[in-house]
């Protein structure tokens, strides 16, 4: 195996004109030998990709040695971003990684899939060298979007390169990232397509026809085909594309699935399955490997794992501006507190790359001053929330303070895998979400975001901050660039009453400032507990003060961070006789699980009543669909009542 430091001749950057021939022959040698290595990692795991991975290795051997990356600083800032849509074929992938001097290429082969390896069946960013975690395909194009976004704001410079396969060319997703990488000139932005024809069902223009250079034609690429294993063309290919000024560019490169061994050449049975110990010997045999399984099976039990590279946190240093109080008088809905804090951040960090991506609702969700201040930084996706999403964690993880706005139902439902691959990725995507809950008003069922704690709840990194007034949400917004990893702040649609305290001041406003995890108590009381959140916050405070009239003392507490319950706060609300849980969300996942779940899980014996919403409701003002399920103040008294009783 050739180290490292015997690069081929050319320097990176695909500048030449084309390859010479010590190089076509060093990258042939190579890829011979790295065949094998994907025979042999396969099959000691037993499992993984080795049909794509044969196919697509030319493709990866060139981008990690002609681009500029460097082993050494796989974090540099100004690097390429080379993105690996097709995740399944990591064999590949960690062959070339190691091939360019990443890690060991015997400890990839040895530690393939093994548990706690991170060389795991699809590729991850713990890798050196890998930039984004697949898996689920038809996402790679949108996070290359993102990097090649990062570049232009951050003033950078570099290129990406995204690999993808021509079985997840279906996906709708792609479409969306190709227009948006058109419609912004992305013209650092290159796509090779391993088109090798076949898929897990068998011939891709079986399972579905799709005509790959027509579609990124037609949204505005240029398009280049060549032979994708044949280096000299490959290359000249690329580096084709990389000249084009005018346009990103799809390089089609055509390729044979499991090429290099006969029985494997065009086959779908080995785009997923490791071979037998028969079909292996002869395979090595066949492309002039010796076989390794016995070594890599040793190595493999002395588990020294390749450590996971540090993604690194991003905690920015910036001026929040100057808070502004929302007075008692005046009703202004969270949205549009969201969108002045914003806008004052924008316009407090002239030098700080910012980005908010938005899916046409910019006027909805008031990213609308954000646009008037900064709009180089405005990305409008269209109706592509799939593709925004994802573009969203790749600019995240690039130096760029990177926002996504939408209504609920569509920044979280619609795209809960995309947020969940932002999850797997550790992004750190800010998501301004209005519309939640029956908050959403006449928009009816199909727009009630119910789930917007419970949808974060199932996953593992993401915060959820539900704010309860335009003042809270104003504190929010101003230290969400330092609230680190992904994190959801939920807002409704309507005007809200500035919450105030017992004395009468604003509860919110003044010095208060917002802390993750920290709930204020509006209100205190001792016959019973209300833990309230966002829109009807103000209600159970109402409530509370309704009931006071009739000598019923309750305690109102307001916990903006569901998700990461107050210990203190818990602590006082679990002493009195009941916890009612009044919230805008589905009653099932949202703030009542997370306290019924925090009571439990301590054996504190108080019962716990979810006052939320239990199914979809009808179009109707806001107003009157929260009283319909008894979520304005009356109904919340009404529902102490009986429990006093
Ligand atoms: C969104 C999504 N749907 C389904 C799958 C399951 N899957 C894994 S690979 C694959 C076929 C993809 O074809 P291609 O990438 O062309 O595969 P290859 O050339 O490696 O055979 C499918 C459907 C997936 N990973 N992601």
């Amino acid at each position: 195996m050739p180290a490292a430091e015997e690069r081929t001749l050319l320097e990176r950057g695909f500048g030449a004109p084309e390859l010479d021939d010590v190089s076509v022959a060093s990258l042939e040698e190579r890829a011979r030998e790295l065949r094998g290595a994907i025979l042999t990692m396969t099959t000691l795991a037993a499992s993984g990709h080795p049909g794509g991975s044969m196919s697509s290795l030319e493709t990866y051997l060139l981008l990690y040695h002609f681009a500029n990356v460097d082993p050494a600083r796989p974090r540099d800032d100004d690097r390429d971003r080379i993105v690996i849509s097709h995740g399944h074929t990591s064999p590949g992938v960690y062959c070339a990684l190691a091939d360019a001097g990443f890690f060991k290429l015997d400890d990839a082969v040895a530690h393939f899939r093994q548990a706690g390896s991170v060389f795991e069946g699809h590729v991850e960013r713990s890798v050196p060298g890998v930039e984004w975690g697949t898996g689920n395909l038809g996402q790679g194009l949108s996070a290359g979007v993102g990097f090649a976004l990062a570049s232009r704001l951050t003033g950078q410079g570099f290129r990406t390169y995204v690999a993808m396969s021509d079985g997840e060319q279906h996906k709708g997703q792609i479409s969306e990232a190709r227009r948006l990488a058109a419609k912004e000139r992305l013209t650092d932005l290159t796509v090779v397509v391993d088109f090798n024809g076949i898929q897990i069902s068998g011939d891709t223009s079986d399972v579905m026809p799709v005509d790959v250079a027509a579609d990124f034609a037609a949204d505005g690429w240029g398009v280049i085909e060549c032979d994708g294993h044949d280096v000299r063309a490959l290359y000249a290919a690329i580096a084709a594309a990389t000249a084009d000024a005018s346009r990103p560019v799809a390089v089609i490169a055509h390729t044979v699935i499991g090429k290099g061994v006969s029985f494997m050449e065009g086959k779908a049975e080995f785009h997923g399955r490791g071979l037998t110990a028969d079909e292996y010997a002869r395979a090595m045999a066949e492309l002039g490997c010796e076989p390794s399984l016995d070594t890599a099976r040793e190595r493999r039990g002395g588990v020294t794992l390749t450590p996971a590279l540090h993604r690194g946190e991003r905690r920015w240093a910036y001026d929040a501006g100057v808070v502004r109080d929302y007075t008692r008088d005046k009703h202004v809905d969270n949205r549009s507190a969201w969108g002045q804090a914003l806008t004052d951040i924008a316009e407090a960090n002239p030098g700080m790359p910012m980005a908010v991506l938005d899916c046409d609702l910019a006027t909805s969700v008031k990213t609308d001053g954000f646009v008037r201040v900064r709009p180089a930084g405005f990305i409008q996706c269209g109706v592509g929330e799939h593709n925004a999403a994802t573009v969203a964690g790749a600019l995240s993880v690039s130096k760029v303070l990177t926002f996504f706005s939408d209504f609920g139902v569509f920044g979280i439902d619609e795209v809960y895998n995309q947020q969940r691959l932002n999850d797997i990725n550790e992004a750190q995507v800010k998501l301004a979400v209005t519309h939640c809950g029956l908050d959403v008003g006449e928009d009816g069922k199909t727009h009630q975001c119910l789930d917007y704690v419970g949808a974060f709840r199932t996953m593992f990194g993401w915060k959820v901050i539900v704010p309860a007034d335009p003042n809270q949400t104003d504190r929010v917004v101003r230290v969400l660039p330092v609230t680190s990893g992904c994190v959801a702040v939920a807002m409704g649609r309507s005007k809200l009453p500035v919450i105030l305290d017992a004395a009468g001041e604003p509860l919110f406003g003044g010095d208060y400032a917002f802390e993750y995890g920290k709930a204020t108590w509006a209100r205190e009381g001792t016959q019973g507990a209300i833990l309230t959140m966002g829109t009807v916050a103000g209600a159970a405070v109402e409530a509370a003060d309704l009931g006071a009239e009739h000598d019923i003392s309750l305690g109102v507490c307001v916990v903006s961070s569901p998700l990461d319950l107050d210990d203190e706060a818990m602590e006082k609300a679990a002493a009195m006789p009941w916890i009612l849980v009044a919230e805008d969300h589905g009653s099932r996942t949202g703030l009542a699980a997370s306290v019924a779940e925090w009571v439990a899980s301590r054996g504190i014996a108080v019962r716990v009543i979810a006052h939320g919403v239990t199914g979809y409701q009808s179009s109707g003002a806001s107003g009157d669909l929260l009283a319909r399920v008894g979520l304005d103040p009356v109904g919340i008294i009404t529902r102490v009542r009986s429990l006093i009783a």
